[in-house]
């Protein structure tokens, strides 16, 4: 089955072509047929000659009902975009059309009514025109009247091709179900409808329903009028729930499969340049892409709407608050509208959005909002977990999940999820917070793990452990830095230094020719002092004042520079050391004095000798301490 919704200005023939399709009213309520004007979403389908089912939803024209409107095209992929032979292109059909373009809807059919009223060919080319600008550029034109049937053959075909084109939603998607209606029954409890896009619905299921997130049971399924065991996506739902409670669910309120959706009043939103259907939205939306919205904005999405505050983040991004917490996914598309006052002739500006982050983090320092609109518009719009943890460091499995991202890294530990770069940075200052408390705290047993997880403001103990590497380890819920196995062989030095120094140490066991900067020094507690006793100590070697590595890091510079093809410049020595020039230059120099390079008129360096043996006793057991020695 698929769903396609009508959309147009009032009293082009909409309902008029649902019931001539259908056989079906989709005027539901005896006040619409008093008035011959939709008021509320009507429903009707039709089985193809295929014995493919397409369901309907009618929509009002009138412009007092379009957020009657906006309820029924928000979750639904394709639509029947009518235009009247006799009357041609309205005010409504250029908001209807801005409404569809920013919900990024991009299939459906042009239908011209009323063909027997006046030649339809010249309103065809009209509207085609107009549509030639959206996302509904390539849908196909056809010409009918509901009155004498001309042209339905016509559009039975079209609708057939279209069933075809539309894509199949994923089955296995996470279920939203946006109810559209809501009524009790006797006897049977409270009913709810909606468009289902994507997923399948079990006889049975338990759902929530938001935003109370109250599980709900579903006690019966309809599709089209039939009780049913399962719906697929896409389709049109009745559900008959249990647990609904004493309030009646509601129009704009969602059925979700738990754990799948983040419910959320704070996101942040690309906002789309949409192509302009019409001139009059034009200066709204020229600012909107600048991310330049009004203060406040009513926010569509599904059959939901929301009032919205807005702060700009530039570079086409924003910061919406909403006043209603809606169940959201990143890349899910939504609409902004300008709540403003409506003068007559025009209407309000509409501009789409996609959703880039659903639980975005706060911003507080100067300058973060912009930093945050810069990062978002690098992202991709789907953005992945990669995206997502470069901009949260951390988070659970679950909660990306519930973002509505499936694939994603090892955990670091239970369901934790790292950022690789963040990880890197918080066990160098776990190194830091260990280190310092060792210097002043010396007599403790080492530092609690709660004591650490607070110090780096972490989530989970759990992440505090699995940061813990050597020469860190844990112990009776405590961390210290652990001691040479051979304490007899340890230098003779404060054990506060020596437990900073074995930090160090492990720093450069990894990237051996990145010296510590001044900022990792003092955070460590290494002053100029101290770091002269473990130089003294063989502890650390000094190729500058600022600059010392470790021991024996001079001998295995000079075994890498040997492999380079002699001479080699300073540039090709630090790729090859993967340091930096900071280090590499003093280091250089410290080599150039030594007699191990020598250095040419053009700056450019040879080997000259086998490098000397090291001065300084090689001291592996201080950054692989036993643990428990
Ligand atoms: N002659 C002629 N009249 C039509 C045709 N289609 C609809 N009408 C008439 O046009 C009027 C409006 O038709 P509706 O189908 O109610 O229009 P609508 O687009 O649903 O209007 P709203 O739902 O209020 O936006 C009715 O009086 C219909 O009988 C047609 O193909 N030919
Ligand atoms: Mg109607």
């Amino acid at each position: 089955m698929h769903v396609v919704v009508t959309a147009g200005h009032v009293d082009h023939g909409k309902s008029a072509l649902i019931r001539a399709l259908t056989g079906m009213e989709p005027d539901r309520w005896a006040e619409e047929r008093r008035r011959g004007m939709t008021i509320d979403l009507g429903f009707a389908w039709l089985t193809l000659p295929s014995g493919d089912q397409v369901a309907f939803v009618d929509v009002p024209g009138h412009e007092r009902f379009v957020s009657n409107m906006l309820a029924g095209a928000g979750p639904v992929p394709a639509v029947l975009f009518v235009v009247a032979a006799d009357e041609g292109w309205m005010p409504q059909s250029a908001e209807h059309l801005a409404v569809l373009s920013a919900l990024g809807i991009s299939d459906g059919l042009l239908v011209i009514t009323k063909s027997d009223l006046a030649d339809p060919a010249t309103v065809m080319a009209q509207a085609a025109a107009k549509l030639a600008a959206t996302s509904l550029r390539a849908v196909p034109a056809v010409a009918v009247s509901a009155v004498t049937g001309a042209g339905m053959a016509d559009l039975h075909q079209a609708l057939d091709q279209l069933r075809r084109r539309l894509p199949e939603p994923d089955p296995g998607a996470p279920v939203r179900i946006w109810i559209d209606r809501a009524f009790s029954m006797t006897g049977s409890g409270t009913v709810v409808t909606g468009t289902l896009p994507a997923g399948t619905v079990h006889h049975g299921d338990e759902l929530v329903l938001t935003p109370a997130m109250r599980p709900v049971r579903v006690r019966e399924l309809q599709s089209l009028g039939q009780t049913a065991q399962t719906a697929t996506a896409a389709a049109r739902v009745a559900l008959n729930l249990r647990g609904a409670g004493k309030d009646m669910p509601r129009r704009g309120m969602a059925l979700i499969q738990a754990g799948r959706w983040t419910l959320t009043d704070l996101i942040d939103v690309r906002v789309q340049t949409v192509t302009e259907p019409d001139d009059a939205n034009r200066q709204w939306r020229r600012g909107a892409a600048e991310g330049e919205l009004p203060r406040t904005v009513n926010v569509h999405v599904g059959s939901a709407r929301s009032i919205a505050q807005v702060r700009p983040l530039g570079s086409g991004a924003a910061r919406l608050t909403l006043a209603e917490p809606l169940p959201l996914h990143v890349g899910d598309r939504i609409l902004l509208r300008d709540p403003g006052s409506r003068k007559p002739g025009s209407w309000p500006g509409v501009a789409g959005a996609l959703v880039l982050d659903v639980a975005p983090l706060p911003l507080r320092r100067r300058g973060a909002a912009a930093a945050a609109g810069r990062q978002l518009a690098a992202w991709p719009d789907r953005p992945g977990a990669a995206d997502l943890l470069a901009r949260h460091g951390l988070l659970k499995a679950s909660a990306l999940l519930a973002m509505g991202i499936t694939d994603h890294p090892v955990p670091v530990t239970g369901e934790w999820l790292a950022d690789p770069e963040h990880w890197r940075t918080l066990s160098s200052a776990l190194g830091e917070v260990v280190a310092s408390h060792a210097a002043s705290e010396p007599l403790a047993p080492g530092m609690p793990i709660e004591a650490a997880r607070a110090a780096l403001d972490l989530p989970d103990r759990r992440l505090v452990t699995a940061l813990a590497r050597p020469p860190l380890q844990v112990a009776c819920g405590a961390l210290r830095i652990a001691k040479p196995a051979d304490k007899s062989a340890g230098p003779d030095l404060p054990e506060a230094l020596l437990a900073a120094v074995r930090i160090l140490r492990a720093d450069l066991a990894a990237t051996p020719f990145l010296a510590p900067d001044a900022d990792r020094l003092r955070k460590l507690g290494l002053d100029a002092r101290s770091l002269a006793a473990a130089v003294r100590a063989g502890e650390l070697m000094r190729v500058s004042d600022q600059i010392v590595l470790a021991p024996g890091a001079d001998t295995a510079a000079a075994a890498i520079l040997a492999r380079l093809d002699q001479p080699f410049t300073a540039a090709q020595a630090r790729e090859a050391l993967a340091s930096t020039r900071r280090t590499v230059i003093p280091l250089l120099e410290l080599l150039d004095s030594a007699g191990v390079t020598q250095r040419q008129p053009d700056d450019r360096r040879v080997l000259r000798s086998a490098p000397p043996e090291p001065a300084t006793r090689p001291a592996e057991a201080l950054v692989t301490g036993e643990p428990g020695s």
